[in-house]
């Protein structure tokens, strides 16, 4: 029975997906952003199951974004494969609020294997953030990319360039040419080009990575051109689809499989509607991507040498007829990390900056992370925080956490996270009368503050004792809730439900948010004293609809003396 593909293919903050097909293997690279490692690597031999194989950007000195801003950092890789080996391209944006000119340095890393070891990185120029490289078939290989133009009066979205790369060199050569300047949609970004058939086919993003997102194709005989464009102008765009459920949906790369289908994946966002968001201005009606942007698939067809989705016109479908391939299914991945290995799990990112023996350890208590406490949540530079993707608008998170804090300058517990100035947060700490309490935080554009309680001060629970407490955070598409236990069994809810709207790529006036929500584990000593907290294990599961939480505050606090009686 042939199988289908259920979109998005990579849910959570998987975005500008550039995939290939090496042999029977099919990767995708995606964007990371100011999360280490830089650049996720996903796999398939069916097309329809994925699994995580790693990162490539592994490395401080391939990468070092301390200090960067939210949303810096790696902008849309792109993966290809040449010569028998891997070739991955990548921009490192340093700055891209505020001045006219961003300041992007491009390189080039390469691997043997997929798994790595990746290069040291190779420059390979800039101007632009989205650098791909084109193999062509004389040996000849040239680096595309889109081109950010400063000055008043110019569109910031210049012309799609090429520039000649001596691989053996590792230098650029030759002048950089303009290519293609975008059709009238704009925002013309995320170049590949594709050979196939004497054609040299150019696909870009264009519209901009919101509302208008769009896959645009272009044609030439001649790598310099000129490039006709496809009859459609967009063969892919959720455009004036309000109901369709994968929106946004732009930035695409086509594959073939052995077999000679065509596919093309895409990025996509899956938004969540506030009823009342609508009351703070238009620009909320179409919803909040709270997961990010996410890769979906399509399947593709030739015609008179163009491609057009199978499924005729531009949208982007949620199922997909799976290609005509043997399945191949993953082993499932655990939902419970008992931090007992000595390497961590793949899924597992921290901010700007490697996860390191001297703040982030599985061996100095074995069978635990070990955080150490380091800045608080809102810097740029030392965070103690690891975090996963949220994958689903229902799930549950749950880790269990030996912490012994001595004043309320230490903290450390479950966080929902966006950026710097966006996440919730349950910490273990101290109060002032010197009781080790639970209580429930909040940064909102950057406003902090510590909802629920008499608005005065936020809700705190005591905690009698020093035992490991159990923390848990659940989704239900826009609300979360975070609860607590002393036994994993009793669980008591503290602080409101808080909407999880404010942690997406739209709230806010930025353009520039392009990351997605994460959960995960932090530990802050603002006294720089370093007190740490040991986490024993972190679980992360998909909810369904019938198995959301229990209502806001079911549970309240003064329910606690009798589970702490109970225990
Ligand atoms: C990326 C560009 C894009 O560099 O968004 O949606 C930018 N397309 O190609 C950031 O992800």
């Amino acid at each position: 029975m042939s199988q289908v593909i259920q979109n998005p293919i990579l849910p959570g903050f998987n975005p500008d997906p550039s995939v290939i097909r090496v042999g029977d293997d099919f990767y995708i690279a995606t964007s990371t952003f100011e999360w280490f490692p830089g650049v996720r690597i996903h796999h398939s031999r069916d097309l329809v199951n994925w699994r995580l194989v790693g990162h490539v950007l592994t490395r401080r000195d391939q990468l070092d974004m301390r200090g960067f801003n939210n949303s810096d950092g790696v902008y849309a890789p792109a993966l290809s494969h040449a010569d028998g080996k891997f070739w991955l391209t990548f921009s490192c944006t340093h700055n891209s609020r505020g001045g006219a000119w961003m300041s992007t340095p491009c390189y080039v890393v390469t691997a043997e294997s997929i798994e790595g070891p990746w290069s040291d990185p190779v420059a390979i120029g800039g101007g632009g953030f989205d650098p791909s490289l084109f193999h062509d078939d004389d040996g000849r290989k040239w680096v595309v990319n889109m081109t950010w133009d400063g000055r008043s009066g110019h569109d910031k979205f210049g012309d799609i360039v090429v520039q000649e790369f001596d691989a053996a060199e590792g230098k650029l050569k030759g002048k950089r040419v303009p290519i293609f300047a975008g059709t009238e949609l704009g925002c013309t970004e995320g170049p590949q080009i594709l050979k196939k058939d004497g054609y040299y086919y150019l696909i870009t993003a264009e519209g901009g990575t919101e509302w208008n997102h769009a896959v645009t194709v272009c044609r030439s005989t001649n790598l310099f051109g000129p490039y006709e464009v496809h009859p459609q102008k967009t063969i892919l765009s959720s455009r004036f689809q309000e109901e369709n459920p994968l929106q946004r949906s732009g930035h695409g790369f086509f594959v073939d499989t052995p077999n000679g289908e065509w596919y093309l994946t895409h990025l996509c966002g899956r938004p969540v509607y506030d009823p009342d968001a609508y009351a703070f201005g238009p620009k909320y009606a179409t919803g909040f991507s709270i997961l990010g942007r996410e890769t979906a698939i399509q399947k593709v067809e030739w015609r008179d040498g163009w491609p057009w989705l199978a499924c005729g016109g531009n949208a982007p479908q949620m199922e997909v007829p799976a290609p005509d391939l043997p399945a191949h299914p993953w082993p499932t991945t655990d939902k419970v990390d008992n931090f007992d290995s000595k390497q961590l799990s793949s899924q597992w990112q921290t901010l700007r900056e490697p996860a390191e023996e001297s703040w982030c350890s599985l061996t100095q208590k074995p069978g635990h992370l070990r955080l150490k406490g380091r800045h608080y949540l809102s810097s740029r530079f030392d965070q103690s925080l690891l975090a996963r993707r949220i994958e689903h608008h229902q799930m549950r998170a749950e880790t269990l956490v030996e912490y012994h804090p001595e004043s309320p300058m230490e903290m450390a517990g479950l966080v929902v996270y966006y950026d710097n100035g966006n996440y919730y947060f349950l910490k273990i700490t101290r109060d002032d009368s010197d009781n080790k309490v639970v209580q429930v935080c909040a940064s909102i554009a950057g406003v902090y503050s510590e909802p629920g309680g008499d608005g005065q001060k936020g809700e705190t629970a005591i905690i009698e004792n020093d035992d490991p407490l159990y923390l848990r955070v659940t989704l239900d598409t826009q609300w979360y809730q975070f609860s607590f236990s002393t036994d994993g069994r009793h669980w008591a809810n503290i602080g409101p439900r808080l909407n999880s709207t404010p942690l997406s790529d739209e709230y806010g006036n930025l353009i520039f948010k392009f990351t997605g929500s994460m959960v995960g584990i932090f530990a802050c000593d603002v006294n720089e004293q370093g007190r740490h907290a040991d986490f024993s294990h972190f679980s992360y599961e998909q909810l369904s609809a019938d198995s959301k939480a229990p209502e806001a505050n079911e549970l309240q606090v003064s329910a606690v003396a009798d589970l702490e009686a109970a225990s």
